[in-house]
């Protein structure tokens, strides 16, 4: 369990809206190899951006056709949160501006996606990949520090083990969902909650979660 899959989770049992005031990423990286094929490029008012909550059907091909990865296998969506780091830039770019039920087939080359070294496993040093997209579901989500915020009751820019698991279970418990999770969610909590607490206070601030933190939210 990573520090990463905290904040993942805080997210996807967060699915309220939330307002954007983050800005754009400052960072400077090299999209023009980023090949974008539209399969089915439905109309609509509602198109994908940062720090939307998705639920994408995606299919992974090494450069040989080799179908390294997909979430088809499962017959369930995955569900993710954009700009919040938990995918290969690539992918991060290639899922922006889509409408529900848009298809695009998005070729990712390793500098944006899984670099000079390949994942470990099915993905080689240095190769491009090509991903199958389809677009399920959108909906709005916040920014981390928004979140971090809306779970900081006291204020004191610092959670405490209590204040997330308050907010966990109130929204475990608005979306149903309890059962299925419900029974692990608190040793999960734990554990990871002490594990990200690097400096052990006992409670986590934002460089902890590694939330990067914007003047004048
Ligand atoms: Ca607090
Ligand atoms: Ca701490």
């Amino acid at each position: 369990m990573t520090l990463r899959s905290l904040v993942f989770f805080f997210i996807v049992t967060s699915l309220v809206s939330g307002e954007d005031t983050t800005p754009p990423d400052s960072e400077e990286l090299d999209f023009s190899q980023l090949k974008i094929e539209y399969i089915h490029k439905p109309e609509c008012e509602r198109r994908t951006q940062k720090h939307d909550v998705i639920y994408v059907h995606y299919t992974g091909f090494l450069e040989d056709g080799t179908q390294f990865d997909s979430s088809l296998t499962t017959g369930r969506p995955h569900i993710t949160q954009l700009g919040a780091g938990s995918m290969i830039k690539g992918l991060e770019k290639g899922l922006l501006e889509m409408c529900v039920g848009e298809k695009r087939k998005v070729t990712i080359p390793p500098h944006l996606g899984f670099g000079e070294k390949g994942n470990g496993k099915s993905v080689g040093p240095g190769e491009t990949v090509t991903y199958e997209l389809e677009m399920v579901e959108i909906s709005d989500g916040k920014s981390p520090e928004e979140m971090f915020r809306a779970l900081d009751r006291d204020g004191d820019e610092a959670l405490s083990l209590e204040e997330i698991s308050d907010y966990m279970s109130s929204q475990i418990q608005s979306q149903g969902a309890y059962r299925s999770v419900g029974n692990s969610v608190e040793q999960i909590l734990d554990t990871t909650f002490k594990m990200a607490d690097t400096n052990k206070d006992g409670v986590l601030d934002m460089d902890e979660l590694e939330i990067e933190k914007h003047d004048e939210l």
